[in-house]
């Protein structure tokens, strides 16, 4: 891999949060770092973990591979390995390695003197999975509330869930969940649309500015949101996609337990019908 001649000016030292210059280096283009070797421990760890887990049996097709949490009547303690112990085991390295990229963001953001944005944006979609496997699971008592790891499996405990509240689609943090995944999908679409068309001008011509980027969105509907502005749009949408998502879910056991279709009662029931 080569090392582009300005990558040299930003191999900085420092900007590490624990160790200090002990891991401070690179590996070919890569920024290794104190969480550098802790995200490669936690994923080779976890990832063999798996294949133990796939090694139990008894299916190798990897559609149908599962590993699945403790029975509900473990609760809250550590199971025997092949009855849900190895999907806690997983569940720390993947949290592990999550958090670690997360700081190896943090630390290569410092190197370079930029905001934390990076790993702020990474930490919702951490804390959504987190919601999932750890929150939820200990305000319900039990790990067995967790999902299971497997292709098909997360499938079925997504359905099973939510039919388990009768109809998911009623609840109100779903919905804005739902709403924000598809508006990012909108906006990015706009934005990559827009800048690949700037950038491919017919031939012998120049590539287009910023000022055609808005003047397009002007003539066609009165409004440029602008070439920074569409960026913080597309931040905000995506990081509140990832955090309704938990909201969503975190609501759905420990803060309501009927169907969802039911809660828009409070609706029928507000005194101004009386
Ligand atoms: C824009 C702009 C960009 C863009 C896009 C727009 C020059 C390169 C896509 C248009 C986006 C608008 C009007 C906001 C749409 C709102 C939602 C909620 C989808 O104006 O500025 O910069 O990429």
């Amino acid at each position: 891999m080569a090392l582009l001649n300005f990558e040299r000016k930003y191999r900085v030292r420092g900007g590490t949060l624990i160790g200090g210059d002990l891991f401070d280096f690179w590996v070919g283009p890569f920024y290794v770092g104190f969480f550098g070797v802790t995200t490669i421990f936690f994923s080779a760890l976890g990832t063999a973990l798996i294949l133990w887990g796939a090694a139990l049996g008894p299916t190798w097709n990897v559609w149908q591979i599962n590993i699945a949490p403790p029975d509900l009547s473990y609760g809250l303690a550590f199971a025997p390995l092949a009855e849900g112990g190895l999907w806690q085991l997983i569940t720390i390295c993947a949290i592990g390695a999550f958090v670690s990229w997360a700081l190896r963001q943090v630390e290569i953001s410092r190197k370079l003197g930029m905001g934390l944005h990076i790993p702020f944006a990474f930490s919702v979609a951490i804390f959504a999975y987190i919601t999932l496997v750890v929150f939820r699971p200990v305000l319900m008592g039990a790990w067995g509330h967790g999902f299971p790891y497997g292709i098909f499996s997360h499938l079925d405990w997504v359905s099973n869930v939510g039919y388990q509240y009768l109809h998911f689609h009623y609840n109100p943090a779903h919905m804005l969940a739902v709403s924000f995944f598809f508006t990012t999908t909108l906006a990015l679409s706009l934005h990559g649309a827009l800048i690949l068309s700037v950038t491919n001008p017919p031939k012998g011509e120049k590539v287009k500015t910023p000022e055609y980027e808005d003047t397009f969105f002007r003539d066609t509907i009165g409004y440029s949101i602008g070439s920074l502005g569409i960026h913080r749009l597309g931040l905000f949408l995506a990081l509140n996609a990832g955090f309704w998502s938990a909201v969503c879910i975190i609501i759905s056991g420990p803060f309501w337990t009927r169907g969802w279709p039911e809660w828009w009662n409070w609706w029928l029931d507000l005194p101004i019908w009386r």
